[in-house]
């Protein structure tokens, strides 16, 4: 039995989950199977090292255990006859990290997406403080020349390799390859990156492999977002054109939290030395354990219609957005995400979130490409339909959810902006938020998380 105090928090929050539409993109519910394998005696083991070579005996499961979720990697990501997985990443931080300490040397170069474009944090990101930017660094900001980093190093990333960052064209916020290309030719990076958090279109992953060849450069996929939705063929995938491709387990792909690494044989290897013993201990066995019944739910038709829809859902609620008159960041979105540029809106998208969340929509306030405002108040908002696809809403939704986010955002306009704490206590208030929350909670009734 929880202690009291423990399982009155956890009912507060199943009953957040429960009813809230929780929009972000990086979100999603696992099955009760998942959970029930991820809080298993599983959990209990060390199993430093790799299957037949534990530094711990009693490893015999679990050298099962890591071998099958492998197997299943292998099946449902279709990995070539000649590349392999590393299932023990404790987090998708970890697994770039881990693919960096294997195949790059301190000081190498590495060219990834712009972090306020959409790129990750571990992709590399320093900055220089508002107040020490000079006139030029403040245009080279505003333009689409690369980023070369910053005074300020803020991911370990950026300390230990020189990162350099493209931005996505001014005109389409969509990746220009051909800037890629002349920026790899120009750098000659070791390593080029691909993948983010925030942008909402396909990658071209073979147009990416031919610059990364140009240059003889390693090709890394993060491909955390979309993972589920490459599983399953509904968006292309990097496996076999990219060097390296690595996930996070708990977005589209509805396991629990931890990550994967797919490569080659030859690049596995130097991978499994880089993990452990460089960079992690034990693996969380019980996580494996939850990943692999995830990766068995994924080898199904129900997977493959719930990876469709999760993109019908979100070009609908797109579709509907813009109709209402919704600047999107590219114009749209080919995925699970979309990202609205709130700049013709006056209304900032720490504003835009908290109101969203206090009428029960959960979305996260978000930097758009070529930001002229603070991240702690950046232009965008982001929204996912990972997690109210699995709760099983669809196009009919999609409309009824843009139009409340509409009444949201537009009561909120009506607030004054000065002082953020008055700005809430309206909000909380409001008449026409309540509405939209009673409105919210009847879709969640309709489609419950079934624990
Ligand atoms: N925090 C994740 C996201 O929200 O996209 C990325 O690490």
């Amino acid at each position: 039995m929880l202690n009291p105090v423990l399982q009155k928090i956890l009912d507060a929050e199943t009953s957040r989950q429960q009813n809230t539409l929780d929009l972000i993109a990086s979100e999603n519910f696992t099955s009760a199977a998942v959970r029930e394998a991820v809080g298993s005696v599983f959990m209990h083991k060390y199993s430093e090292g790799y299957p037949g070579a534990r530094y711990y005996e009693g490893n015999e499961n679990i050298d099962e255990l890591e071998n099958l979720c492998i197997e299943m990697v292998t099946k449902v990501f279709n990995l070539p006859s000649n590349w392999s997985a590393n299932v023990q990443p404790l987090a998708g931080s970890n697994a770039n990290l881990a693919v960096y300490n294997a195949i790059l040397n301190p000081g190498d170069k590495i060219l990834s997406m712009y972090l306020p474009d959409g790129g990750h944090l571990s992709h590399g990101w320093s900055y220089t403080p508002t107040k020490d930017r000079s006139d030029k660094d403040i245009q080279d900001l505003a333009s689409d020349k690369p980023y070369y980093g910053g005074s300020t190093k803020i991911s370990i990333v950026s300390k230990i390799f020189n990162v350099v960052q493209y931005k996505v064209a001014k005109d389409t916020s969509i990746l220009d390859y051909s800037a890629i290309e002349q920026l790899a030719m120009q750098e000659k990076p070791k390593l080029i990156i691909t993948g983010g958090t925030a942008y909402p279109r396909e990658i071209d992953y073979k147009k990416m492999r031919e610059i990364a060849d140009k240059v003889g450069a390693y090709y890394l996929a993060d491909i955390a977002h979309e993972a589920g939705l490459i599983a399953v063929g509904v968006l292309n995938s990097p496996i076999g054109i990219a060097d390296v491709v690595t996930f996070t387990t708990h977005k589209t792909l509805r396991g629990p939290k931890g990550a994967v690494i797919a490569a080659k044989e030859e690049i596995i290897k130097l991978i499994n030395k880089s993990i452990m013993p460089g960079l992690q201990g034990g693996p969380h066995n019980g996580t494996i354990a939850g990943i692999t019944q995830a990766l068995f739910e994924a080898d199904t038709p129900e997977f493959k219609e719930y990876a469709a829809q999760v993109v019908e859902n979100a070009k609908t609620l797109a579709g509907k957005l813009s109709e209402l008159g919704y600047s999107l960041v590219s114009g749209g979105t080919d995925k699970h995400l979309i990202l609205i540029d709130l700049t013709a809106k006056n209304l900032g998208g720490k504003f835009a979130s908290y109101a969203l969340n206090s009428a029960g929509i959960v979305t996260n306030k978000s930097t758009i490409p070529y930001e002229s405002q603070s991240p702690v108040n950046p232009s965008g908002i982001r929204l996912g339909t990972p997690l109210i696809t699995t709760r099983g809403l669809k196009e009919a939704e999609m409309i009824k959810l843009a139009n409340l986010i509409d009444s949201v955002i537009k009561e909120a306009a009506t607030l004054p902006l000065d002082d953020f704490e008055f700005f809430k206590q309206q909000i909380d208030s409001s008449q026409a938020i309540k509405e939209v929350k009673e409105k919210v909670q009847q879709l969640c009734s309709q489609f419950p998380f079934k624990v």
